[in-house]
């Protein structure tokens, strides 16, 4: 556990502000950054960035700019000439240099891990230089090439957005679902990352070992990889199969998801409205795993809540497609509510970021509310603000009981207004059913003769259909 506050390892933010994109946006990318990479247990000192048509071929900044970071990081603040350029990148790769190679697999060294304790001893050169970043976190997708000459020039470690990101998913993810998609996306990124390291290809993670004849290790290494994804993968369908049995019972029961940008407090309205002990933490992508619970104190039929990933712009594509199935709980669900965070100014774009990837995944269909979130942290004018804004949205604070039993009540009316009332005809040969039919429907009337029992009940017609149709059975 953390004890008292160590220092933590220091990092430099580098952005271009590409056209097209105002001072506003650019400098809220930059701040959602850095609070990635304080999540990932970095301190943030400084911040590089530059206007630019396009980022620069070589390594992503201009001169000046370069050696301006160079400073803060203890670099040259060139490019070594000869360094590998981006005309060909296998030959650049192959033609990297070994010895101080840090492919282990990694992205990055134990020293910014923040469930670290901190408390890893620093040797004297590293003291001297504790003002120094050993980090560069670029604002982009960078091409290999560029973060390897960016390496050089800098002297630091070198990450972009999406390395940012997936090393978070690495170390939050828990159930072994959520760590085999989080590794299958990391394996995907490192693979064209891959140097040719002289002999080192056996420390890649996950068993990658030597050099088999006419191979070289870097090609060696990069079929392991694939290998490897691939036995993940099975592994991966193996588990979600049993995930659409487990979802295939759930089916015409009450769902209700909670979703929305990192952060917004999804997990928190899950706790208060079912009263469970999900993860809530002031960080990036605390939740990872799609949990499920009941409504708390539960109602008749129960109306379950699912807790799900959260969204930020720039998602790597191999994260998104990792998360699919994860969010195919939200796809199921009757209602969707959308959780922002009303007290960050940049919420609405944050809502625009959740809305397109849940469209992306044929969401849109589904009924939807919107929550504003924390607003407990706005005054009475933002909050009246806010009203007109979004007339049809919920104000509330998770952190205020009396919203929570009103959100929960909300939701119960939902049901009740979409429930419609039938008859089921209960076979003796089916009383077995019983259950299900209170679990899923409100009893209203029981009446038993001689063809079994008639069940004047209320129910969403979901449920109703999938009752009947295993009474049909
Ligand atoms: N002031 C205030 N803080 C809140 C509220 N809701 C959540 N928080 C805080 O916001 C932070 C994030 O809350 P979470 O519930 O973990 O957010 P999340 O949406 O689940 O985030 P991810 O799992 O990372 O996607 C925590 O520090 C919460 O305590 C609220 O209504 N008011
Ligand atoms: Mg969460």
């Amino acid at each position: 556990m953390t004890t008292a506050h160590q220092e933590r390892p220091l990092a430099v933010l580098v952005g271009v502000q590409l056209p097209g994109v105002d001072d506003v946006e650019h400098a809220a990318d930059l701040a959602e950054l850095g609070r990635l990479v304080h999540t990932l247990g970095f301190e943030v000192i400084a911040t590089v960035s530059q206007r630019r048509s396009a980022l620069a071929a070589a390594a992503v900044l201009g001169e000046g700019k370069l050696k301006e970071l160079a400073e803060i990081t203890g670099g040259s603040g060139v490019v070594p000439s000869g360094a590998p350029e981006r005309k060909n990148k296998a030959r650049a790769r192959r033609a990297a240099e070994g010895g101080e190679d840090e492919d282990d697999g990694e992205l990055l060294g134990d020293e910014g891990d923040e469930e670290d304790d901190g408390g890893a001893a620093s040797d004297g050169a590293e003291q001297r230089a504790a003002r120094r970043a050993t980090v560069v976190a670029v604002d982009h997708d960078i091409s290999p090439s560029q973060a390897r000459n960016l390496e050089r020039a800098t002297g630091a470690q070198v990450l972009d957005r999406a390395g940012v990101i997936i090393e978070i998913f690495h170390r939050h993810a828990r159930s072994r679902e959520a760590k085999l998609e989080v590794e299958i996306a990391r394996l995907n990124y490192v693979a064209p990352r891959l140097r040719e390291t002289g002999g080192g290809g056996d420390r890649q993670r996950g068993g990658i070992g030597g050099k088999g004849a006419g191979e070289s290790a870097l090609e060696l290494d990069r079929r392991k990889i694939r290998d490897r994804i691939a036995e993940l993968k099975q592994e991966l369908a193996s588990i979600q199969r049993e995930q659409s049995t487990r979802r295939a019972l759930r089916q015409g029961q009450r769902r209700v998801a909670l979703v929305g940008y990192t952060n917004a407090g999804k997990s928190s309205l899950m706790r208060a409205l079912t009263g469970s002990e999900v993860l809530v933490a002031d960080k990036l992508f605390a939740t990872l795993d799609t949990t499920v619970r009941a409504l708390h104190p539960e109602v008749r039929p129960r109306v379950l809540v699912s807790d799900t990933v959260g969204f930020i712009k720039k998602l790597p594509h191999d994260l998104v497609a990792s998360f699919r199935s994860t969010l195919d709980e939200a796809l199921e669900a009757s209602l969707l509510l959308y959780v922002a965070d009303a007290s960050d100014p940049t919420f609405r774009d944050q809502l625009g970021v959740t809305r397109s990837v849940l469209s992306e995944i044929g969401a849109s269909e589904v009924p939807s509310r919107l929550l504003l979130n924390k607003v407990d942290r706005l005054s009475e004018d933002e909050r009246d603000a806010l009203r007109l804004e979004f007339p049809e949205a919920t104000l509330l604070s998770a952190k205020t009981p009396a919203d929570v039993a009103a959100l929960r009540e909300a939701i119960i009316a939902y049901f009740e207004a979409s429930m419609v009332e039938a008859e089921l005809l209960l076979p003796y040969a089916k009383q077995s059913l019983i259950g299900e039919i209170y679990e899923n429907a409100r009893v209203l009337s029981e009446e038993y003769g001689d063809d079994g029992g008639r069940l004047s009940v209320r129910a969403h017609p979901a449920a109703l259909d999938r009752l009947r149709s295993l009474l049909a059975r």
